[in-house]
């Protein structure tokens, strides 16, 4: 049965569950699918063993609601999976989200018919929905990433994506593992697979850097005092580059401002502390390469004293500017590479040839094992809006308008696709932040937008071609005045073979939120409205 609705979204994450609020308060009808069959999109999927956030839990929350955030109680300093699940499910229920979100539901096509102005959207469940405003809540790491490799199907063995864990977990007593990938979602869960299993076997195409989260329950003295002034923490927090961490001490200098003994006692203090904030004890990490060296020399030393075998310990010393790739936090991640049960395979050198019945063969050796496990991460920012069917002016498909890469205004809009919303969509601030932070941030841009479309008795807002052709200049500009294209990343499209090479967030926040703010404050410049 078709249906109509002033909003679709799709994706039930932390976006979509923010955006049901917001149309609500608006008055607006929404409609939300989910392919899960809960709230919580990332979370919900992501339940791999060490599953964990890296930002911390009093920061990586929503903060629209001060009830909600002086009421909700956190256990870690950095929550785990079920923790923030259960968060994600509480606010569902709190807020009755529920009632407007179909779960187990698969959007498969999103089409623009111009000459009723409207979104033609369909599932897999044969759902049409019609809606004046589509908005993709699609998150940015939703799309697994499964490396096309031959043979894949020939292994006869269980086979699993971090990214896609089963529900009731996996036994891995007993059984020799093949691990490939080191990037955060393998440094969370190899400690826990290398003590449950007979064998870990990894295969490392990359070496990475790491710094101990130390994470622990948390302090509840620290929860009071940014309780107390909760409003002011996330204000100051939006200020920060990447909208979070306003507690963080940030060094002001350079690195090659100080002695080399300052600066070794700078990071073994940090090291000491853990976190993110090991890398804010200088200015200029990203921005100058001999300062980086500092740092992460400093790390394979760390690397270094702490693996017992000088072989292994070579394999795993990274060799790319640190923090280019996103930084990963651990809890026993070097250490695991001591135990007996544990081998490590430089497959960067001798790439995997191919899959096997029972194993693999990677630089002509063929190694075995009995469960196969993928933490070879995602199609980042694009890979799960590509995956749908969306078709805009002229019915063309996104994937074509998108053919050198995603090129978006704001990270919000795309020209040809009027009334098509993107949360944190390629362009804008997101992996490099507080997710939830910019979540928020466009969630209230978008919601604002569509009210005032609608009650200016407007039909249609868009973007233009130039608009996005320089913002998209803008958003390299700046990537280029840094580091961050340095390496291979993710960031850039670089993990996935033929995907174009555009660096996809924009760095900075809080320059990044006042612009939204002044684009809408101009009768949204930038934008046709009819
Ligand atoms: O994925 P990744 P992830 N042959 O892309 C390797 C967020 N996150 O799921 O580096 C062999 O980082 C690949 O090798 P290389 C966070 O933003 C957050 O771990 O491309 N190996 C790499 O080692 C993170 O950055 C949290 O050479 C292949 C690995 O697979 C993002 O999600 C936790 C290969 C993929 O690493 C993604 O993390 C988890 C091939 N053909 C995730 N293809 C926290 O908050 C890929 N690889 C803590």
């Amino acid at each position: 049965m078709e249906r109509a609705v002033d909003i679709a979204v799709v994706g039930a994450g932390f976006a979509g569950m923010y955006m049901v609020h917001r149309a609500r308060a608006a008055n607006l009808s929404v409609q939300v699918f989910e392919a899960g069959t809960d709230v919580g999109g990332t979370w919900y999927w992501n339940r791999y063993p060490g599953a964990r956030c890296d930002i911390e839990s009093v920061e990586y929350s929503y903060s629209f609601d001060n009830d909600l955030q002086q009421e909700w109680e956190w256990n870690q300093r950095y929550a785990g999976q079920p923790e923030i699940l259960t968060y994600a499910q509480h606010v569902a229920d709190r807020f009755d989200l529920r009632r407007d979100i179909q779960f187990s539901t698969r959007v498969t096509s999103a089409i623009f018919n111009e000459k009723s102005n409207n979104w033609r959207v369909t599932t897999d469940k044969d759902d049409v929905v019609t809606a004046r405003f589509v908005v993709f809540a699609t998150g940015c790491l939703s799309s697994t990433n499964v490396p096309h490799f031959i043979g894949a199907d020939s292994f006869t063995g269980p086979t699993y994506h971090t990214g896609e864990w089963p529900h009731d977990g996996v036994d891995f007593t007993g059984k020799t593992v093949g691990l490939i990938g080191t990037g955060s979602s393998a440094i969370q869960s190899i400690p826990i697979i290398a003590e449950q299993s007979k064998h870990l076997t990894v295969f490392q195409r990359t070496a990475t850097y790491s710094i101990p989260a130390r994470n622990d329950t948390i302090d509840k003295e620290y929860v009071k005092e940014v309780k107390a002034n909760y409003n002011e923490f996330r204000d100051l927090n939006r200020q920060q580059m990447g909208a979070f961490g306003s507690n963080i001490r940030r060094g002001e200098q350079a690195a090659l401002e100080v002695s080399e003994a300052e600066r070794r006692q700078e990071f073994e203090l940090r090291w000491e502390e853990g976190g993110f904030a090991f890398l804010s004890s200088y200015n200029d990490f990203l921005l100058n390469h001999d300062a980086n060296e500092t740092v992460a020399e400093f790390v394979r030393e760390k690397i270094y004293s702490i693996i017992k075998d000088p072989d292994t310990a070579k394999k795993l010393l990274p060799t790319q500017v640190i923090g280019c790739k996103r930084l990963c936090l651990d809890s026993g991640y070097y250490e695991t590479f001591n135990r007996s049960n544990v081998s490590l395979v430089d497959v960067g050198s001798d790439p995997i040839e191919r899959i096997t019945e029972h194993g693999l063969v990677a630089g002509g050796d063929q190694h075995t094992f009995d469960v196969l496990v993928y933490a070879t991460g995602f199609d980042a920012m694009t890979g799960s809006l590509l995956k749908i069917d969306i078709r805009g002016r002229n019915n063309q498909p996104l994937a074509e308008a998108w053919d050198a890469g995603p090129v978006t205004y704001l990270g919000l809009s795309t020209a040809g696709f009027p009334n098509m919303f993107m949360v944190s969509g390629p362009g804008s601030p997101s992996v490099l932040t507080n997710m939830m932070m910019s979540i928020e941030q466009h969630v209230e841009w978008i919601s604002d937008c569509i009210s005032h479309i609608v009650s200016s008795g407007k039909t249609t807002i868009e973007t233009t071609d130039k608009e996005q052709t320089e913002w998209v200049a803008f958003v390299n500009a700046v990537a280029d005045m840094t580091l961050y294209p340095s390496c291979n990343s993710w960031y850039l499209g670089a993990n996935v073979p033929g995907k174009p090479r555009v660096f996809m967030p924009l760095l900075g926040f809080p320059t990044y939120a006042d612009k939204c703010t002044e684009v809408a404050a101009n009768g949204y410049e930038g934008f046709v409205l009819v």
